[in-house]
């Protein structure tokens, strides 16, 4: 029984393995990975940076998967178990009242959410340049888009797994049209998914491992010590960008009031399919599982924009190691 309260699904089968014996990390990873090889399916140059979601009992969700084109496209997959993954070989094709914004280009890095009666798909999609695409979806076979949520130039767009004060929530980082050498994360609220406002600053780039940028990674999980938000930072070393994760802890009715933010990563990229790839050091985590009663927390991540690979962790050490870090003069 976790001592931090988890809001949230029982998730029984939540994939898990038990820290190795001597682990120092608080977020250990899979002994196996990566859950997914970057030719799962025949067209895929490379899959990573992807969302899952328990669904009928077993686990669904939207995978990103460049093609050998090089054109980023999303794909549904499946699995029973969370570890092993049938990627559908067909691409998502969105339904769309206005072939404008149906019109789709190209799409990445999506997140996945249920929200009260459904689940809403968000990602960084192609339209004049990234922006934040939304869909949603019942049955991961029909997925219906809707506006953008902002104009260009954004990225890592990420819903709050519910309404605060009867609004949907979303986080967003401002970018620019390139690889983007600057941006901090905003929380952004709406009365029905389509008009976004009451924009609200939350937190800036800081020093070392998340000097350069930041951007929101898998959905907030809601904790009884607040929103607890894992985020991913870029440092930019003499060898380009290194992507790491770090937490925080946002205000629950006000999510754009930090409680505490780690100064120190929580996973930097260090195994070999981390630091070997299309893109080298990006561990780039985009999905949380979580089992409320146990508060098991299994994160998918994609590794080297080349392959996803999965961790664990538990929501008191988490919490602990949190508020220790923020609390240090690391
Ligand atoms: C970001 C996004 C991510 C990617 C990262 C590292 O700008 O494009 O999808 O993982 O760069 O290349």
């Amino acid at each position: 029984m976790a001592k931090v309260k988890i809001v949230g699904d029982t998730i029984p089968n939540i994939p898990w393995e038990d820290k190795p014996d001597g682990c120092r990390d608080v977020l250990w990873r899979y002994s196996n990975n990566p859950v997914i090889p970057r030719d799962a399916i025949p067209s895929s140059n490379s899959i990573f940076n992807s969302a899952v979601v328990p669904f009928e009992g077993k686990f669904a969700g939207v995978f990103r998967c460049d093609n050998r084109a090089r054109r980023q496209l999303l794909h549904v997959g499946r699995s029973d178990d969370g570890i092993a993954w049938t990627i559908e070989p067909e691409r998502i094709r969105f339904k769309c009242d206005d072939p404008e914004i149906g019109n789709f280009t190209s799409g990445y890095d999506p997140r996945v959410i249920w929200i009260e009666d459904r689940f809403w798909v968000t990602w960084c999609n192609g339209y004049h340049g990234p922006t934040i695409g939304v869909a949603h979806t019942t049955d991961f076979k029909e997925f219906t888009q809707i506006e953008n949520a902002f104009l260009p130039f954004n990225r890592n767009g990420v819903l709050f797994p519910r309404r605060i004060k009867g609004k949907y929530v979303m986080l967003s980082r401002p970018s620019d049209n390139g690889h983007t050498p600057f941006g901090d994360i905003f929380v952004s609220e709406s009365p029905d998914m389509i008009h976004w406002g009451r924009h609200r600053h939350v937190m800036s780039r800081s020093g070392g491992w998340q000097s350069t940028k930041i951007g929101a990674g898998p959905c907030p999980i809601e904790t009884s010590e607040g929103w607890l938000l894992c985020y991913h930072g870029v440092l930019t070393s003499c060898n380009g960008y290194v992507y790491s994760a770090g937490l925080a802890l946002l205000d629950l009715d006000e999510p754009w009031k930090v409680i505490h933010r780690s100064k120190s990563y929580i996973m930097s990229p260090q195994t070999y399919y981390e630091c070997v790839g299309d893109v080298p050091n990006v561990a780039f985590p985009c999905a949380a599982l979580c089992d409320a009663p146990s508060g098991k927390v299994a994160w998918y991540y994609g590794a080297a924009d080349t392959v996803v690979g999965l961790g664990f962790s538990q929501v008191d050490e988490l919490i602990d190691w949190l508020k220790a870090d923020a609390a240090s003069d690391a």
